[in-house]
């Protein structure tokens, strides 16, 4: 597995044709993994709303008037139910998200623990997005069983500064680095569609595929435009960027779970089905992402049954 990828090599393969692009990533792809299987994950918001941070993507930022309401912490008998319910239907792995800057400490992150418990003895990958972690809270996650981390860079380091104001690229990383250090994998990944420049783009890739190792899970997100936040106008991302993007992930990190994340909901079945093609294999399934929207169950049912993809059962 290569780490030390330059930004022109990755440009390079980038800006190849597209169907020369889909053929390379295809290939790696088999190399690597079941051709014909797709990952179903499922996201929970265990702690809804009131961010302080700036993040001009995010409905649940408490600086912009979005709608979406502030929730308290859900506790371990509220977040098991969900689970078992993703469980049975075909998710293996689940993620629980909070609406924080940093993981707190004290009681809140105690029950956070006790969820993550409870979700890992039900034979599930279990991953969190809490915000920042210190070191001591990432050993703690992962006597608790936490199998992922969350944690995106978003963008590139240059473009990083236009979306976010409240903290600085740096603190990702290093808060990437104390997971890896507790033995946690890695999830981390970004969104596409923020105003950001083919550059940017090919910047985020170069940040992802660089990191050693690589993230075990890359999720390649389109903005969902929020209502509220300032990206609520941004034009609408040509779907063939996601493609290539994801297909330069899947090149770059081969041994990596590439999901198509958030946006799915503006994309057409084609342009899904084209993801998949570059190597994404992974989805989140259910009818929310966190705060957002997702194609409803029977569509996606309907979808893998169309492509005859299966669900993918652990381990993989
Ligand atoms: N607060 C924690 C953090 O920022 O790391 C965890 C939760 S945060 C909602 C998780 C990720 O969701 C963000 O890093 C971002 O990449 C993604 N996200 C948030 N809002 C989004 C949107 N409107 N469209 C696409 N992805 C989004
Ligand atoms: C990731 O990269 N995408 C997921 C997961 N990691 C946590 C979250 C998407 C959130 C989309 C906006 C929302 O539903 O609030
Ligand atoms: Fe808060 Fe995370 Fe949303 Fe940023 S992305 S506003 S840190 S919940």
């Amino acid at each position: 597995m290569r780490t030390d990828w330059t930004r022109q090599e990755i440009a390079a393969i980038y800006h190849q044709p597209l169907l020369d692009l889909l053929v390379q990533a295809q290939e790696v792809h088999r190399k690597f993994h079941p051709a014909n299987e797709v990952q179903m994950c499922r996201l929970l918001s265990i702690k809804t709303g009131g961010c302080p941070e700036d993040c001009a993507y995010c409905p649940q930022s408490a600086r912009y008037p979005t709608g979406v309401e502030r929730g308290p912490l859900m506790n371990c008998e509220e977040i098991l139910p969900a689970a078992r319910r993703a469980k049975a239907d075909g998710a293996t792995r689940f993620c629980m998200g909070a609406a924080w800057r940093q993981a707190p400490q004290g009681r809140e992150f105690d029950s956070v623990l006790e969820s993550v418990r409870a979700v890992a003895a039900l034979g599930m990958e279990v991953c969190c997005t809490l915000g920042m972690l210190t070191e001591s809270q990432a050993a703690q996650l992962k006597n608790a069983g936490l199998t992922a981390y969350n944690h995106n860079l978003d963008s590139s380091p240059e473009f990083y500064t236009n979306i976010i104001s409240t903290r600085v690229y740096e603190e990702r990383l290093d808060t990437i680095a104390a997971v890896r250090r507790a033995g946690i994998t890695v999830c981390c990944g970004g969104i596409l569609g923020m105003g950001e420049s083919e550059g940017d783009r090919i910047g985020l890739l170069h940040q992802l595929a660089t990191l050693r190792p690589h993230p075990e899970s890359v999720p390649i997100n389109m903005l969902v435009r929020a209502e509220g936040t300032p990206l609520a106008a941004e034009p609408d991302l040509d779907p063939f960027i996601m493609v290539r993007t994801i297909a330069c992930a899947r090149i770059l990190m081969p041994r990596s779970m590439v999901r198509l994340a958030a946006g799915r909901k503006q994309m057409s079945r084609e342009a899904i089905l084209l993801c998949f093609l570059a190597g994404a294999n992974s989805i989140f399934t259910g009818e929310r992402l966190l705060t957002t929207p997702n194609p409803a169950p029977d569509e996606d049912a309907a979808l893998l049954q169309d492509l005859g993809l299966k669900p993918m059962q652990l381990p993989h």
